[in-house]
This record gives C-alpha cells, sequence and structure tokens, in this order.
C-alpha cells in the first residue's frame, strides 16, 4: 500500500477489535471502573453529525479510559418507542415494530463503521419486551411505594388523534401532529409523585460540581420553589358550601392594591356556578380550549368573566372586590386562586385596564411619588421601597423585607400561613397510544384498579394492530383487553394506556449494567457500575430527562434496586455543541424559499448554474437541506476522517461547522500522518544525540498537554496538539529509532481520535499488540522541561531585569551572566557587590 486507504484498512481493525474482545465491559478486580455514556439514539432510522460527534466524545473518552487501565463501561441501546413509529404505520401502512426494528438494524450498520468501543453485548431497545417487562416490574413496586398513584387531571386533548398531548406537542394551540384545536379535558391518569421529591431535588444541585452550571440552573428554574403566603378572603353570598376563596400570593406585601380576586376555569367555584349561568359555561368552555401550558396562557388574551359576587378584605372588611373567573389563572398552581394587583403586575394590570378596575399603588418608589400609574411599577425585591399603606412594618423598605414582614403580620393574625411551593408537577405518565410501555394493571368491577401479578410480566403488547383509524388501537383490539383479574379471577379488562417514553429513559442507564437480569437491576452490578461517571447529550435534554433520571435513579433506590449512592445518577455531565452547516438557498416564482443540499452545490451555483444565496450556518436540518450525511463521508474519507474533523476546530461545547474544506483538510492530514509513519517505519537513518534528544522532549511535551486536553474535555486544543507535534516529527533529523518511538506515541496519542489509523501506524511501527489496550503513555517531568529557562535580576531586592541560562547551569557561572548584564554593570557603578545570592532555577539576587 503507497497511500493512505481507509477503505482497505478501516474495517480490518474493527474486527481485530472485535476478536480480541477488548471493549466488553472489564471486570477486573484491580482496576477501576469508568463508566461513560452518550444519550441513547431515537431509530429514525440513519445516523447524523450530531449522532457523530456525540459517540466520537464519548470513545474518546472511553478509549482513553481503557488505556489507562479502567475496566471500562461504553454501552449503546435504542430509545425505541414512540409517536414516529405510529405516524410511520399511519403513513404507510406498515407495522411500528417491523419499523422500529428496521430502523435499529439500519442505524447500527451505520454506527458500526465509526469504529467506537461499544460494548456491543449489552445492546438493548427499550421496545424489547425483555426491557419493557422489567420496567412494567418497576411500575408495580414504584405503585407499592406510593411513587405512581391515579388521579383526575385536566390534559391537552387532540380530538384529531384522539390522544392526550405533552404540553411541549402543543403548538399555539394546536397538536403538533394533527394541527387541530386542542381542548382541556379532564381524564383519570397516571402520575409519577416526582413533586414530593421537589426539596431534594432542588437541593442535591448542588453537589453536582460536574454538571454545567447553566443546567443546573434550568433544573432549578423548573422544580421553582417559591415562598408566599396562603389565606382566604371570606366570601359574600356563595353558593352553598362556598365561603371563602383561598389564594396564594408570592407578593403579601401588595395586599393593600388588591383590585379584584381571580379563579381558575377549572376552580369547584367556577364550576359550581357555571351549573346556574350558560353565559359562565360557554367562557369556561372556551377558556378550556387551547393548550395547560403556562406559556400558551401567558400568551393568550387576558380574559375574564365576572360572577358579580364580591370577597371581603382580610384587613378591612368593609373592603369589598369582584370575583372573576380568568382565562390565565391555572387551576395546579397553588390554590387556582389569585388577588390581582394591577399597581405591581403587568398581566393584572392588562386585566384591569381592560375591565376598568382601580389601580392601587401598595408602595412608590418615593413618598411624594406620583400614585396615578399608568404602567405598573414593578422594582426588584431588593430594592427599598415606599410603601403607601403598610400593614406590616416600615414603610421605607424593600420587597423581600415587606414580604416576610407581613407574613409574619398575618400568621399573629390569624389571616394565613407562609408556604413553600414549587412550580414542579407531578409527572404525567398515561399516554393513549399503542408504541410504548403497557400500564400493567387491571381494572376490575369488583376490586378497582388492580396491579398485575409479577409472575404475569411482561404484558406484552400484540402485534395484530391497525393504525386506519385515529385513537389507541389497544382499545379497540377484540381480545387483548380482557384479562382475568389478578385479585377475584373474575373477567376484567386491562389499562390500554401506555407510558410516556421519557420513563423508557430514565433508567436505560441502570439496565446497562445488567441487560439481561431477571429483576430490574443486578443489586452488585449496579452497586460496582453506578454511577455513570460521565454523561454526553445535547442540553435539549437538560430539564425533563436529567430530571425524571435523578426521580428515578431515587424511586429505584426506595423500591430497593439500587444502593442509595446511586441516587444522583450522573455524576459529570458534559453537554456537547451542534453540528453546523451553511444553508444553500434559492427562490420559486412565488418568491418562497427552496432549499438545497450541500452536495448539489458547487462553488455557489447549481449544476445549471444558477446562484444559490449562502445563509449563515445553523443547525444542521433536514428541512433546510444543510445536512452532510456521516455515510457519504465515511465512504469519501473513512470513519478517521469524520471523527477527526468533528472533535476540531471547536470546543466540544459549542458549535462546530461542517465545511467541504475542512473535511478535506481533516483527510489530508491523516494522509500526511500516514505518510511520515511509513517513511519512518522504513527508514534507518542514523541522527545526532542532540536532535532525538530534541525529539524526545517534544514527545513528553506532546504527551502531556494531549492527556490534558483528552481529560477536560479540551478535544479540539488536543488535536491542535497533535497538529503541532506532527509537524516536529516531520522536520525532526533524530535517528530512526528514536523517531520510531515518537511516532509510535503519536499513534497512542491520536488512538482515541482516530482509532483505525492509530492501529495501522502502530503496526507499522513495531507496537506490540492492540494500540487500543496498550498503557497510555505518561510524559516525564524532567523531559518536558525546556534546555534553558528564565531567571529573574534582583538588585536589593527589586526585580531588575531578566536572564536566559541552560536549565543545569553551575552557580557561579549563572552569577557571573548576572553580574554582567547592563542593568547590574549600571547599578555597581565599578564597585564590588556585597553579596550574590543565586537560587537556582528560580533567582538572582545582587546585594550592592
Ligand atoms: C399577588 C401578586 C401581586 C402576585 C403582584 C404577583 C405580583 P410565582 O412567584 O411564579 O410562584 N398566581 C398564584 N397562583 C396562580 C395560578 N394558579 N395561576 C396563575 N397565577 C397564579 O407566582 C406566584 C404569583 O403568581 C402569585 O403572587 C399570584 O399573583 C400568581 F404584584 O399574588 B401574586
Ligand atoms: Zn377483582
Amino acid at each position: 500500500m503507497s497511500r493512505y486507504s481507509p477503505a482497505e484498512i478501516e474495517a480490518n481493525w474493527r474486527k481485530a477489535w472485535d476478536e480480541a474482545g477488548i471493549f466488553r465491559a472489564g471486570n477486573d478486580p484491580a482496576k477501576p471502573k469508568y463508566y461513560v455514556l452518550e444519550m441513547f439514539p431515537y431509530p429514525s432510522g440513519r445516523i447524523h453529525m450530531g449522532h457523530v460527534r456525540n459517540y466520537t466524545m464519548g470513545d474518546v473518552i472511553a478509549r482513553h479510559k481503557l488505556a489507562t487501565g479502567h475496566n471500562v463501561l461504553h454501552p449503546m441501546g435504542w430509545d425505541a418507542f414512540g409517536m414516529p413509529a405510529e405516524n410511520a404505520a399511519m403513513a404507510s401502512g406498515g407495522h411500528p415494530k417491523d419499523w422500529t426494528y428496521q430502523n435499529i438494524a439500519d442505524m447500527r450498520a451505520q454506527m458500526k463503521p465509526l469504529g467506537l468501543s461499544i460494548d456491543w453485548s449489552r445492546e438493548f431497545a427499550t421496545c424489547d419486551p425483555e426491557y419493557y417487562g422489567q420496567q412494567q416490574a418497576l411500575f408495580l413496586d414504584m405503585l407499592e411505594a406510593g411513587l405512581v398513584y391515579r388521579k383526575n387531571a385536566v390534559v391537552n386533548w387532540d380530538p384529531v388523534d384522539m390522544t392526550v398531548l405533552a404540553n411541549e406537542q402543543v403548538e399555539n394551540g394546536r397538536g403538533w401532529r394533527s394541527g387541530a384545536e386542542v381542548e382541556r379535558r379532564e381524564l383519570t391518569q397516571w402520575f409519577f409523585a416526582i413533586s414530593d421529591m421537589a426539596e431534594e431535588l432542588l437541593e442535591a444541585l448542588d453537589t453536582l460540581d460536574d454538571w454545567p452550571a447553566k443546567v443546573r440552573l434550568m433544573q432549578e428554574n423548573w422544580i421553582g420553589k417559591s415562598r408566599g403566603l396562603q389565606f382566604a378572603f371570606g366570601l359574600n353570598e356563595g353558593p352553598d358550601g362556598f365561603d371563602r376563596i383561598e389564594v396564594y400570593t408570592t407578593r403579601p406585601d401588595t395586599l393593600m392594591g388588591a383590585s379584584f380576586v381571580g379563579i381558575s376555569p377549572d376552580h369547584p367555584l367556577a364550576k359550581q356556578l357555571e351549573k346556574d349561568d350558560a353565559e359562565l359555561a360557554a367562557f369556561n368552555a372556551e377558556c378550556r380550549k387551547g393548550g395547560t401550558t403556562e406559556e400558551a396562557l401567558e400568551k393568550a388574551e387576558k380574559r375574564g368573566y365576572n360572577t358579580g359576587l364580591t370577597v371581603r378584605h382580610p384587613f378591612d372588611t368593609a373592603w369589598e372586590l369582584p370575583v372573576y373567573v380568568a382565562n390565565f389563572i391555572l387551576m395546579d398552581y397553588g390554590t387556582g386562586a389569585i388577588f390581582g394587583v394591577p399597581a405591581h403586575d403587568q398581566r393584572d394590570f392588562d386585566f384591569a385596564t381592560k375591565y376598568a378596575l382601580p389601580i392601587i399603588p401598595a408602595f412608590l418608589p418615593s413618598e411624594d411619588a406620583d400614585p396615578q400609574l399608568n404602567a405598573p411599577y414593578v422594582p426588584p425585591k431588593t430594592e427599598p421601597v415606599h410603601y403607601v399603606s403598610t400593614i406590616a412594618g416600615d414603610t421605607w423598605q424593600t420587597g423581600a423585607e415587606a414580604i416576610e414582614a407581613t407574613i409574619a403580620f398575618c400568621e399573629q393574625n390569624g389571616v394565613g400561613q407562609g408556604v413553600t411551593k414549587y412550580r414542579l408537577r407531578d409527572w404525567g405518565l398515561s399516554r393513549q397510544r399503542y408504541w410504548g410501555c403497557p400500564i400493567p394493571v387491571v381494572h376490575c368491577d369488583a376490586c378497582g384498579v388492580v396491579p398485575e401479578k409479577k409472575e404475569n410480566l411482561p404484558i406484552r403488547l400484540p402485534d395484530d394492530v391497525t393504525f386506519d383509524v385515529p385513537g389507541n388501537p389497544l382499545d379497540r383490539h377484540p381480545t387483548w383487553r380482557n384479562a382475568p383479574c389478578p385479585k377475584c379471577g373474575a373477567d376484567a379488562r386491562r389499562e390500554t394506556d401506555t407510558m410516556d417514553t421519557f420513563v423508557d429513559s430514565s433508567w436505560y442507564f441502570i439496565r446497562f449494567t445488567a441487560p439481561h437480569a431477571d429483576t430490574p437491576t443486578d443489586i452488585a452490578a449496579a452497586e460496582y457500575w453506578m454511577n455513570v461517571d460521565q454523561y454526553i447529550g445535547g442540553v435539549e435534554h437538560a430539564i425533563l430527562h436529567l430530571l425524571y433520571s435523578r426521580f428515578f435513579a431515587r424511586a429505584i433506590h426506595i423500591t430497593g434496586h439500587l444502593p442509595k449512592s446511586a441516587s444522583e445518577p450522573f455524576n459529570a455531565l458534559f453537554t456537547q455543541g451542534m453540528v453546523t452547516h451553511e444553508i444553500y438557498q434559492t427562490r420559486d416564482e412565488n418568491g418562497r424559499p427552496v432549499y438545497h443540499l450541500p452536495e448539489d452545490v458547487q462553488d455557489g451555483k447549481l449544476a445549471d448554474g444558477t446562484p444559490v444565496q449562502i445563509v449563515p450556518s445553523a443547525k444542521m436540518s433536514k428541512s433546510k437541506k444543510n445536512v452532510v450525511d456521516p455515510i457519504g463521508i465515511i465512504d469519501a474519507y473513512g470513519a478517521d476522517t469524520a471523527r477527526w474533523f468533528v472533535l476540531s476546530d471547536s470546543p466540544p461545547e459549542r458549535d462546530v461547522e461542517w465545511t467541504a474544506a475542512g473535511a478535506e483538510a481533516a483527510f489530508k492530514h491523516l494522509s500526511r500522518v500516514w505518510r511520515i509513519a511509513s517513511e519512518i517505519a522504513a527508514s534507518d537513518a542514523p541522527g545526532t544525540s542532540e536532535a532525538d534528544e530534541a525529539l524526545l522532549r517534544e514527545m513528553h511535551k506532546a504527551i502531556h498537554d494531549v492527556t490534558g486536553g483528552v481529560e477536560s474535555f479540551g478535544f479540539n486544543a488536543a488535536i491542535a496538539r497533535l497538529y503541532a507535534f506532527t509537524g516536529v516529527l516531520a522536520k525532526s533529523e533524530a535517528g530512526a529509532q528514536a523517531k520510531r518511538a515518537a511516532a509510535r506515541t503519536l499513534a497512542q496519542l491520536m488512538a482515541p481520535m482516530t482509532p483505525h489509523l492509530a492501529e495501522e501506524m502502530w503496526q507499522m511501527l513495531g507496537g506490540e499488540g492492540l494500540v487500543a489496550v496498550a498503557p497510555w503513555p505518561v510524559a516525564d517531568p524532567a523531559m518536558m522541561q525546556d534546555d534553558t529557562i528564565t531567571l529573574p535580576v534582583q538588585i536589593n531586592g527589586k526585580r531588575r531585569t531578566e536572564i536566559q541560562v541552560p536549565q543545569e547551569m553551575a552557580k557561579d557561572e549563572v552569577e557571573k551572566i548576572a553580574l554582567a548584564t547592563d542593568a547590574v554593570q549600571r547599578a555597581l557603578e565599578g564597585a564590588q557587590p556585597k553579596k550574590v545570592i543565586v537560587v537556582p532555577g528560580r533567582i538572582v539576587n545582587v546585594v550592592i
């Protein structure tokens, strides 16, 4: 072979690794363990550059850990349940199962050429009955432990697809898939009791030092802890059984600025009133349309309905406030009722303006400020303000102080209690979908909801289902629903809801530690391998997936399947940037943009000569056609080039822009490395001892820097260092033996990034065995020191100049050079110094 030919070498090395079994997770008790995991993929059918970047990063770490003597666990699996498989079935008439497993086979085949150090023996898909059966077992244990329960809840209902939608699936009030206007419905649903753990999940964020600060902050905001006051307004002439309205406020200090009370359309009082008020019933029905998200409510126009009822102000019972039903009040936050303070809240201000309600300031910037507001006054809580009419403490204080003082005052006067609330709600897991994990319970007329017996697990999905009509195929299956009651044996009905696919991804990382155990986990294996030492994935999963996984790790501990020490499952988290590409666009006759694939554009033109407009780089996406298919790159240049490119150029946490020129340059560099290595392998030229020495010194510096880069997610810096060291090696006049040693080290240092090329070099250069398992080189600190050092020269304790001297120079020689400097000569004015102190390697002090 006379040139670098990845197509000829890469497959061979993968075979060699396979046969040697070096990536099977080791369990040599003498070695420390290391568990590295990239977020597992959804089997869409094709890998993309984002996968390549994500898995290559994890692979660099896994390979480095393997070479530094660890038992490494680096598994791969498939997040395989979910809507797209059902959508494909609806669109093309196939079966979700066939679609999914075919995609998995395709993606596995596309992924294998990347040369990842995966332990494929642990592979599973979440749609494997073996996996979801254990998930059902976990569910039953969680049910018993009170971690999952049923309740009525308002959900987003897609009337066309006839399913519940998650908040994220509602776009501008419409179903993301059907485009139908979403309705709010009350259904009995299963919930995980995650909100009981809100405080713990919040507090433990502080222990996650190796997580990005921004991710911890996002989790903190999602959990949304707040302190406030809960109290009741007395209701005048309410319907039977309603004599008060309980409210929650985080701004009790604004109570003297209240101008109305608002209740949610789903509030029990609103529901009672609508029975005798058709207009209100219509208003409530209208409000129940549109999503349940805070965002949806925030965007929607603020609307209210005056019930005609009034409440009494707690501090002035003669003061009456009107009661409105308002569309912006959520039933499942706080108490589902508020008091509105238009003077200090934009939303309330808009509402008051619309319904001509008074705007009464509770505080103002100063004592003589104009109380007539034409916009809400909302200073930071830390700013001192003047309280117009204070019910607690000083007239001049910060919002934060006034809030605490008001809470204390209210508690003393029996008006309410200070409470802590969390925005985090319980996690609704019921989905009216086929392609998910069946919820293992049975509904019996006599016994109610009865958990399945564990020996009946897995409750398998039936294969014979149809997708020709909307709704849940499990509901209309002729027999699947029928099951005997596990308690009384009578004919009963299976639950036909399946689990949210977030459940599947909330514990897969634990299952990898014992993927075929006949219980959810194998305690010993979990104890050994957990936690995940390094987790790597996209920041788009920063909130839900990670929060749910943190909840599940705790739940699995509570149900006895995981040691307590693994309650925070991911020791370190890294969120990588995206792979971007320029967008090439032309316009059709109506001026609408038409996008073109990078491979169809040459020098800014299409094949027929039409110039394209170049839109700046953005995340690769099919809709913009700015995608480069990794398969094409691997075919053209080999996997090592693709790996090298996605790691170079940008720090891993930032986006990296894929360019054809960059890929070409990466390939050229690897070709050059290959050429240098083969020349060195064939050479027996002698060299000078100085050249040998110089090369080895550079080699040790490279070992040091590349190791540091690999260990600290500085992959791009490590690669820059490898470029430089390659240049040194190419120019070196050292002898063949020294060069071979240096080139073997280069192979080792490149092995995590370009594992195939590294093996090839290692073999050419006489390395023993596989470079993948060769012990990682260690930098010799003595060899890293430069030959010359810089010493500061002080005169009477003041730094005046510096000198360059050889590292090993004798003291009296150093003294001579120091005394000869202009600065010292000038200071001496011909005299002799009183004393000269040389601290070797540090400083020269001249006393005059
Ligand atoms: C009076 C007030 C005056 C409020 C003011 C705010 C500003 P955070 O702080 O985010 O937790 N609220 C309470 N329950 C609600 C519900 N179910 N739906 C919609 N809004 C609700 O939010 C708490 C504040 O949001 C509460 O404090 C309440 O309005 C409102 F100048 O009470 B506030
Ligand atoms: Zn029964």
